[in-house]
């Protein structure tokens, strides 16, 4: 369990019978036990914001400072990638909301469960004050969020509100979990109330027991398994959980399954395991997948376009078990639905739930796949995502990791994952800018655990959410910032060198719009700016390693560390729609 944080503690207030419609607002979200409240503070919610502080002390929920919108959601989706629980966040009315949004996209695309609270200038135009309250009232706020949240709701009353509440929450924890947008009036916050209404029994309004798979559906997916020549796990996104990790292995073992994970999820399989097919990636090898011919997808992100990479218009030749809740919450505006799979079994639970089911029903096999070999390590002659890779890894031998974030250009082979917490996979939604808060949230959730939190991120990345880093020297939430920094866009210099190519135009002329330097930017100096260590720039292969070492020793004393790597561009991975495979060095 992660420890008490630090909290400004307010100076002690004299209890009145009066209340305000924000205090029954905060009890609840006490009732409801929402953490923390990550914000950045709007006159559109004054009244909470008192109530947090002046009524509940600023502690269950506490409030977490942040400088920015966008980083404040992604500390709450780090944080409930780390816990699979859901936090709280505060975002002022439109504009804040409007800073936010992106993040949200991320975290719907990631499914993770989280509780957003906004604010709306009185919804009663008589009592706006003039120019901002109406510049700061919008019209159904919840549209601007609607598509990516899993419901919203402005109440319109106390007890309404209460009731948005509880059903916000019991539907942002219902699988499959996302976030949620309850909009709360200003005047009703500001309203005197009085007593406060007695506040529901909130253990009566918690999320349903898991959905379990038809019965004999598990036998014919079962019957797949065991008949299959070359069976096929495709495990994308599954929990945290420990024994839920066991049950997968154990399944891959009785039947004797390869086994394939996704870099944009969390780890779900030891990657050092036998029968772990391929490093993970983006886009698994297809030539692999094509000799299996039962593929069971343990909610695989995306099932329907990794089969067309590996059979391509070929005909399907394998028989498709779908194991996944996901289109409980498919919806029209965004296509992070990806394809139609089809599926020969579909078992619509969480894989959590199925995976068990199916161990039991499976008939097992006799071991016959033999141990991969790693592959043979050239030595790095410069400073590139690889060595510093290999560096952090040999100064992380036998430690307890969990990466929050990884970098575009980290191949699935450069770390081997062996708990569940070991890595807590991608942005989601693939918006850059995630990887600051993503680290600082994880960073919240495992505070004062063994394990240290790292985020290994490019430069983009980091530049437009470093601002998070102040609300983890603030909270003192140690943690360790690896910026591979190549100056660059650099995905996007390989879109531009590939549209040059088709074209037949200067591929040289590439990093222009994308490069960030002239001058370089001195992300130490930023890091220090906000009470973090900040150790670098490292250019050379010979500066790499005690950087490193000095910076997980600052970490491991409390700090939160930023070591800006100056990394060759290059990516030995394939890059997202580029086609390239490149490895300029
Ligand atoms: C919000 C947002 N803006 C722009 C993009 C397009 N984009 C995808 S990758 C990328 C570059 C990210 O740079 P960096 O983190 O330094 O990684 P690098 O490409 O250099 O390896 C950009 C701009 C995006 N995905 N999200
Ligand atoms: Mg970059």
């Amino acid at each position: 369990m992660a420890s008490e944080i630090v909290r400004d503690v307010p100076s002690p207030v004299r209890e009145t019978r009066e209340h305000w419609g924000s205090d029954a607002i905060a009890a609840m979200l006490r009732a409801l036990d929402v953490p923390y409240l990550a914000l950045n503070p709007g006159a559109s919610y004054r009244g909470l914001h008192d109530s947090i502080v002046n009524y509940l002390g600023n502690e269950r929920p506490q409030m977490l400072l942040c400088l920015h919108e966008e980083s404040a959601v992604a500390i709450a989706h780090g944080y409930a990638k780390a816990t699979g629980r859901m936090m709280g966040v505060v975002l002022h009315s439109n504009v804040g909301l409007m800073h936010g949004t992106m993040a949200i996209f991320n975290a719907w695309c990631d499914r993770m469960p989280m509780l957003i609270l906004g604010a709306t200038g009185p919804w009663d135009a008589s009592r706006r004050r003039p120019w901002i309250d109406w510049i700061h009232t919008a019209s159904d706020q919840g549209a601007l969020v609607r598509d990516y949240t899993k419901w919203d709701n402005q109440p319109a009353s106390v007890t309404a509100a209460y009731e948005a509440l509880l059903r916000a929450a019991q539907m942002a924890n219902t699988p499959p979990r996302g976030p949620t947008y309850i909009n709360l009036d200003a005047a009703l916050q500001e309203a005197k109330i009085g007593e406060l209404p007695p506040l529901p029994d909130v253990s009566r309004y918690q999320p349903p027991a898991a959905v379990q798979p038809d019965a004999a559906a598990i036998r014919r997916a079962a019957e797949l398994l065991s008949a299959a020549k070359n069976p096929a796990l495709l495990i994308g996104r599954v929990s945290r959980s420990v024994e839920a990790w066991r049950a997968r292995v154990a399944l891959a073992e009785k039947i004797q399954a390869r086994v394939f994970t996704d870099i944009k999820a969390p780890c779900a399989f030891p990657t050092d395991h036998p029968l772990h097919a391929a490093p993970p990636a983006t886009f698994p090898d297809g030539k692999l997948l094509r000799d299996c011919d039962v593929i069971a997808s343990l909610d695989w992100i995306d099932t329907a376009g990794t089969l067309k990479a590996a059979w391509g218009d070929a005909p399907l030749t394998a028989k498709v078990i779908r194991i996944s809740a996901d289109a409980y919450v498919h919806r029209g505006w965004s296509a992070d639905y990806q394809g139609l799979p089809p599926s020969d079994v579909y078992l619509m639970c969480e894989p959590d739930v199925a995976v068990p089911l199916l161990l039991e029903a499976v008939r097992g096999r006799p071991a016959a796949v033999q141990p991969r070999a790693e592959p043979k390590q050239e030595a790095d002659t410069a400073v590139s995502i690889r060595a510093l890779a290999r560096t952090f890894n040999e100064l992380t031998q036998g430690m307890d990791v969990c990466l929050a974030k990884l970098p575009l250009g980290w191949h699935g082979a450069y770390r081997h994952f062996r708990h569940p917490l070991d890595y807590l996979g991608a942005d989601g939604g693939g918006g850059v800018g995630a990887g600051p808060g993503l680290t600082v949230g994880a960073a919240l959730a495992l505070n004062g655990t063994k394990r240290m939190v790292v985020g290994i991120m490019g430069d983009g990345d980091f530049l437009m959410g470093n601002t998070a880093l102040w609300t983890a020297t603030h909270y003192k939430l140690p943690c360790l910032f690896l910026v591979a920094n190549n100056r660059s866009f650099y995905n996007d210099e390989m879109h531009q060198e590939r549209v040059a190519k088709e074209r037949g135009r200067p591929v040289e002329n590439k990093w222009i719009g994308q490069r960030i330097d002239e001058p370089d930017i001195d992300i130490a100096m930023m890091a220090r700016a906000q009470g973090a260590i900040g150790i670098g720039p490292v250019r050379e292969l010979a500066e790499l390693k005690p950087a490193i070492e000095r910076a997980i020793g600052e970490v491991k004393k409390g700090a939160v560390c930023v070591v800006d790597v100056r990394v060759l561009p290059g990516y030995d991975a394939p890059v997202a729609g580029t086609g390239a495979s490149a490895t300029r060095r």
